[in-house]
């Protein structure tokens, strides 16, 4: 059957004409689907799902809406309104709004199913609801989001007189309305980033953006009316205007010849509409509207709306027979497109739509773009600005530049507007307009969005722009010289002495700070924050994210390699170096390598060597069989881990205690061969002076039971190796991530197994290895037994382990298998309240 809908009139007078001819149907015979009315009564309730809300349309975009209300407009005739449930791919989530939509059975050709909905007012746009979420329509007249769960999401919360009707009218405004028909609440009230036509914007009230098209929170711009004008902002601390209209409100009054005292002016509320043809602002006052201004629009042919986008536009759109096109855009800000705060990102400089960075005087380095091939992004400062070095702040003068709006409150000479922007750490940038040969207005911004090019001759002014940014304090001796004029003589002698000892000890470090490593063989090379910076294409690709901060991944030439930003730096420079000069020095073919490092005043970076097969919980906690590790390279893996712990232990010239050996921190390389990483680290961030672990170090699953209490020792990671080796042999984890609270976990199980004398169980069933390998598995069970003993000293040393493991040892018998599960460490009775930092 083909209906008239699918033809395309090709003049508007003949769509007028079909529109008559279409409306006299009724629409019963025109259409075969029932579509909802515009109006329900009470009581009502929708659970949102196909079953309880029957018209559901899913859109070739996979946006489906579930319509309760349906004010219809024949297909073909502009989009229909319709208020239900919406969600966009992979619909997961679901808002309660109002939208446009396309009307027509889905399973009919001439329904276009590519005119995806467009929402016009949100219910829930920060808490959007699930399958099976409930709209009720209550007895006392409130209209009430329900989570699937029952958890409010949203009410109307609506007073005064009993509702008994909802309705959607023409305009696409959701009424709710009482006996007397009168409106007790309405969602033109309460608008979110689109105005429709006839809906208008009270003073105090906000038009706030998306944050992008496809995710509806609130975004950072807003649209308000106050008191003295229109303005568009940027939320920010405080936030920043980059359009505003005022009101000559005298001018208004006199305009509208009516009789108005300025008693009566206080009194009364300012508003804009989204009218036919304009965008107006009125004065209310005693129900009467004056006129504040016209924004002139481009006049209606179909249905129009307005929106206030992620980019901080405000535009018309209007349905050109198939889709939605801009029409205007609403606010022209000045000097043109350059003049959003997003245009170019932070500190991006526009100049006629392109973005670039500053660049200065004091040096080409200070800003880098955050995205070399989106430039759009913005920059960020190479050094970021630090309260805590006020005295290394500079500002840095950027020529024929300029910023979207200014708030000007100061008027004062130039060189004092800089010098309260250095003074204030929170001022980021400071502008300084000239009035008169020594005078202007000083404008101090607190948070730099984009900024862009002008040029005096054609904005009619001239101005002064400056950034702040951080230099580094200079490796000098300068105090000392200067204290020293101020002492009697014979104190000039000791100064003296002390000051050679001082430049001496600074020409070291200088030394020292050029690469205190420079050319001994074997040592890791220092990087610059740059060169790594680059090296990992502005840290793109992240690796994981350890107990010490996340990885990534970089190239040094044609060689791979993983770069460690580390966090929570509590040392200074020198502890740093001593760390790495001890980690440097410790080479194994078991142990991860470190190649290199970076430390400058505000970055610690340690570049290792890349594995390619990433980290062992990758492999043993594989759910499907596909790609496991076949006995012999668990094995082989197993004994590379002991040799790797057994040369920290007992091999390295300075004992080294792990203390987080879990399979995230053994690494695989392109051939399975194991190797430890992150070795040497846990000493290096919260060991104090006293040498005493202050903090619950460790992966939660794998601490040793004297964590709690005595010294901890290298004996702690035989204990967790003992840990890993269960879990290599058994493809589980001994503690899963969610498990609850006294849930069972690997170590009790086997002690269970161990009882009946099932130890094998625990390996995993599906393994074809396990009868061929059933008895070296007993064994290497038995030698994690050993490990696992609660009392640290019954635990062997690694280098027994590997010797248990190359055959040429026995696995000591222990009287009973006396492991144990120390889960209770974190229990909340616990005194220490412990932070397990590397917690995953
Ligand atoms: C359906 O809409 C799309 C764009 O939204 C348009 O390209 C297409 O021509 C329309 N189809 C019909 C039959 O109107
Ligand atoms: C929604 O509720 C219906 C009826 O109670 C139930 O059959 C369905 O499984 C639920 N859907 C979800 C996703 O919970
Ligand atoms: C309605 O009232 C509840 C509880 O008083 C409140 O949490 C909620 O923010 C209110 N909702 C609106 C839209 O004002
Ligand atoms: C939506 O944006 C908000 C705020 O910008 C953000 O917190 C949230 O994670 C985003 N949601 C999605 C699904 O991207
Ligand atoms: C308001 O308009 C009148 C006449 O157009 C003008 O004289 C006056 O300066 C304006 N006031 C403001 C505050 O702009
Ligand atoms: C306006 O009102 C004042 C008193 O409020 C009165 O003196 C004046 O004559 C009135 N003017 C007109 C034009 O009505
Ligand atoms: C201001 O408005 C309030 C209520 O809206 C009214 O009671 C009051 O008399 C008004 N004042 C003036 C000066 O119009
Ligand atoms: C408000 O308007 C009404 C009728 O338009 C009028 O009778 C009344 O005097 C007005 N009140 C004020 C304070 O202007
Ligand atoms: C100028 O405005 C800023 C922020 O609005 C405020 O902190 C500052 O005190 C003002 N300065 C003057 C001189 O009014
Ligand atoms: C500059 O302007 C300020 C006021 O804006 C005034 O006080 C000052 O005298 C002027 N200086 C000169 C040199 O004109
Ligand atoms: C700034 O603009 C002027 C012209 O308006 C030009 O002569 C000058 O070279 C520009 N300066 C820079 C640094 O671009
Ligand atoms: C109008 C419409 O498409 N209704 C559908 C809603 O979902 C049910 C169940 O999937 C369908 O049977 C209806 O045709």
């Amino acid at each position: 059957m083909s209906s008239p809908r699918t033809q395309k009139p090709a003049m508007p007078g003949v769509q007028s004409l079909l529109l008559l001819f279409m409306l006299s149907i009724p629409s019963s015979q025109a259409w075969s689907i029932d579509y909802p009315s515009p109006i329900a009564n009470l009581p009502s309730l929708w659970t949102n799902n196909e079953a309880t809300i029957p018209y559901n349309t899913t859109y070739t975009d996979g946006s489906t809406i579930r319509a309760i209300l349906v004010r219809q407009k024949p297909a073909g005739f502009g989009p229909s309104f319709g208020c239900g449930f919406i969600c966009t791919t992979p619909c997961n989530v679901f808002l309660f709004a109002v939208f446009f939509m396309s009307i027509g059975d889905p399973s009919n050709p001439a329904f276009n199913a590519t005119a995806t909905p467009r929402v016009v007012w949100t219910a829930n746009r920060y808490r959007p609801v699930k399958e099976n979420a409930s709209v009720q329509f209550t007895k006392d007249g409130n209209l009430i989001l329900r989570e699937f769960d029952g958890s409010l999401v949203w009410s109307t919360n609506s007073t005064g007189s009993p509702i008994v009707g909802m309705n959607l009218a023409e305009t696409g405004n959701l009424i709710l309305f009482d006996v007397m028909g009168k409106t007790v609440w309405e969602s033109f009230a309460h608008p979110t980033d689109t105005l429709l036509v006839g809906q208008s914007l009270w003073q105090g009230k906000r038009l706030s953006s998306t944050s992008s098209v496809a995710n509806s929170t609130q975004g950072q711009f807003y649209l308000t009316v106050l008191d003295n004008g229109l303005y568009a902002f940027i939320d920010a601390d405080p936030p920043q205007f980059y359009y505003q209209k005022t009101f000559n409100i005298t001018d208004a009054i006199v305009q509208s010849k009516t009789n108005i005292s300025s008693d009566q002016v206080k009194n009364s509320t300012a508003h804009i509409s989204f009218l036919q043809g304009s965008f107006s602002a009125f004065l209310r006052f005693n129900s009467t509207d004056i006129n504040l201004f016209d924004i002139s629009l481009p006049l209606p042919s179909s249905a129009q709306f307005m929106s206030l986008e992620d980019d901080g536009h405000l535009r018309v759109y209007g349905w050109d027979g198939i889709s939605w096109e801009a029409l205007a855009d609403v606010l022209h800000v000045y000097p043109d497109e350059c003049a959003y705060p997003t245009v170019c990102g932070e500190y991006g400089i526009c100049s006629q739509g392109q973005c670039s960075c500053p660049s200065g005087n004091i040096g080409d380095d200070l800003f880098h773009q955050l995205d070399d091939r989106q430039p759009n992004l913005g920059c960020s400062l190479e050094t970021p600005l630090s309260c805590d070095l006020i005295q290394y702040h500079k500002l840095m003068a950027l020529p024929n530049v300029t910023y979207f709006n200014f708030a000007y409150n100061w008027t004062t000479d130039e060189g004092s507007c800089k010098e309260a922007c250095l003074k204030t750490c929170s001022c980021k940038a400071v502008f300084f307009r000239h009035q008169n040969v020594s005078n202007g207005s000083c404008f101090l911004v607190p948070k730099v969005f984009s900024l862009m090019n002008y040029q005096s001759e054609v904005v009619g002014y001239n101005l002064s722009a400056y950034v702040k940014v951080q230099m580094l304090p200079p490796p000098s001796s300068k105090k000392i010289n200067a204290t020293a004029y101020h002492i009697g003589v014979p104190v000039l002698v000791a100064v003296v002495c002390l000051l050679i000892l001082m430049i001496r000890r600074t020409i070291v470090k200088r030394m020292e700070e050029d690469d205190p490593f420079k050319g001994v063989a074997g040592m890791p090379t220092r990087f610059s924050y740059k060169q790594l910076r680059e090296a990992t294409n502005n840290f793109s690709k992240k690796l994981g994210q350890g107990g010490f901060g996340p990885v990534y991944e970089g190239k040094l030439g044609n060689v791979k390699i993983a770069v460690k930003c580390l966090r929570d730096m509590g040392h200074g420079k020198e502890e740093f170096m001593a760390e790495v000069i001890t980690i440097g020095s410790i080479h194994h073919i078991n142990l991860v390598r470190l190649i290199g490092y970076c430390s400058d005043k505000f970055h610690r970076l340690l570049v290792y060597e890349h594995m390619s097969n990433g980290s062992l919980d990758k492999w043993i906690f594989r759910k499907n069989q596909s790609g496991s590790l076949s006995w012999a390279t668990r094995y082989k893996i197993i004994l590379e881990i002991a040799k790797g712990l057994a040369y920290l232990h007992e091999e390295c010239r300075q004992k080294i205690a792990h203390l987080d050996i879990k399979p995230g921190n053994i690494l695989l390389d392109d051939n399975f061969n194991a190797k430890i990483s992150d070795f040497g680290l846990a000493k290096l961030i919260d060991r104090d002076q006293s040498h005493v672990m202050t903090k619950i170090r460790g992966t939660r699953g794998y601490l040793a039971p004297e964590w709690l209490s005595s010294t901890i020792t290298e004996k702690a990671d035989i204990y967790s190796f003992g840990v890993v080796v269960l879990e290599i042999v058994s493809g589980r984890k001994n503690l899963e991530n969610n498990q609850p609270e006294g849930s069972t976990n690997l170590i009790n199980t086997l002690q269970e197994k161990i009882k009946t004398g099932q130890v094998l169980d625990i390996v995993d069933n599906q393994d074809e290895d396990i009868q061929l390998h059933g008895s070296d598995m007993t064994e290497v069970i038995k030698l994690a037994v050993w490990c696992l003993q609660r009392d640290c000293g019954k635990r062997p040393a690694m280098s027994q382990v590997v010797k248990v493991l190359e055959g040429n040892m026995e696995t000591e018998s222990t009287s009973s298998y006396d492991a144990t599960a120390r889960d209770d460490i974190f229990d909340a009775s616990s005194p220490l309240s412990p932070v397990p930092v590397s917690a995953r």
